[in-house]
């Protein structure tokens, strides 16, 4: 697939940006200043990336307990992300949300959610809705292989089926939910052939590939916004980090992780790129270094934010 420069560029720089936003959410936690816990999406970069490039602003994604990505990848802003990951009031749910509750409606990121398997069925309810307002839009909805034994899969993803709702199904297969091995859990060895079961296409990628991603994704979106119905994407990959922050992952052979960080997103992109001479070493280092200013620039939004006031706990709560 011939994508433009700009918009090549413009991947590399999103992947760089989420990569560096989740060393410096770690950084930030090793220093006391996240309450609760992190599920960082560093090594997954090319899916978010790789899918929400072919979104319009006002196409919707769902997300998941591992969604700062996501959020980047949709274009939230990284200063009210992280506000939101350390608390604070300027954070996109005044900080009383945190690093799995962040939603910023403006972009279409619908929110983020620490129910394994939940955004599914809201998914195919954001789907509904466009095809009753009658407009082109499109949702994208993120879950992991672990979110795929849940039985909200099986009825959102059927639902979306037979109504012929505009959603893209984006399992990010990182082998792991929580310590458990997909193999201990799972008698096949693709998500994606449970699509056989919905009347729905189902692809397995490289999700470590952001132009194979892209071009999966390209394939799902037409055919989500020609109101041709839903597509299953499986996005092979790995989290380099453990399930969450509190999580050494000593379940993971040492080699099979080794053999993951050689087959980095971020590490393999840039070297297609500099192949393709889309870049050259000297706008590589200038790239990342724009993008750790930026991370910069929002940590320090975050901790200089004021904390939300004890009487604000009761605004904005629906009972
Ligand atoms: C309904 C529900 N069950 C269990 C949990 C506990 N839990 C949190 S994350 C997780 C694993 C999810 O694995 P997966 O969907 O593959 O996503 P990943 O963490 O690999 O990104 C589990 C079991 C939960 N939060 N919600």
């Amino acid at each position: 697939m011939n994508l433009e420069k700009e918009k090549l560029l413009e991947m590399y720089r999103k992947m760089l940006e989420i990569r560096h936003f989740e060393e410096k959410a770690f950084e930030l936690y090793g220093q006391n200043l996240v309450p609760g816990t992190l599920h960082l999406y560093a090594g997954q970069e090319a899916v978010a990336v790789g899918v929400c490039a072919n979104l319009r602003k006002d196409d919707y994604i769902t997300s998941t307990h591992r969604g700062h990505g996501h959020c980047i990848a949709k274009g939230a802003q990284l200063d009210r992300i992280m506000a939101e990951i350390l608390g604070k009031k300027t954070g996109y749910c005044k900080g009383k949300g945190g690093s799995m509750h962040i939603a910023d409606f403006s972009v279409g990121m619908l929110g983020a959610t620490a129910v394994v398997g939940a955004g599914i069925p809201i998914a195919s309810g954001a789907g509904l809705s466009i095809k009753l307002r009658g407009t082109d839009q499109v949702v994208a909805c993120f879950f992991g292989e672990g979110a795929s034994n849940q039985g909200t899969f099986h009825e959102g993803i059927n639902m979306a089926a037979i109504w012929t709702l505009p959603v893209v199904f984006v399992c990010e297969n990182n082998l792991y939910a929580m310590g458990t091995r997909q193999t201990n859990v799972m008698l096949i060895e693709n998500v994606a052939e449970r699509a056989v079961a919905y009347g729905i296409p189902g692809v397995t990628v490289d999700g470590n590939d952001v132009l194979a991603v892209y071009e999966a994704a390209h394939e799902a979106v037409k055919r989500a916004r020609e109101s041709r119905g839903p597509t299953l994407i499986e996005c092979k990959t790995y989290r380099h980090k453990g399930h969450s922050r509190f999580d050494p992952a000593t379940y993971r052979p040492k080699e099979e992780v080794e053999e993951w960080l050689k087959k980095d997103s971020v590490q393999r992109f840039k070297a297609k790129l500099l192949e393709m001479k889309i870049l050259t070493e000297t706008e590589v280092d200038k790239i990342e270094q724009d993008v750790i200013a930026a991370v910069e620039k929002a940590a320090k939004f975050a901790i200089d934010s004021p904390c939300p006031a004890p009487e604000e706990a009761l605004e904005d709560v629906c009972a």
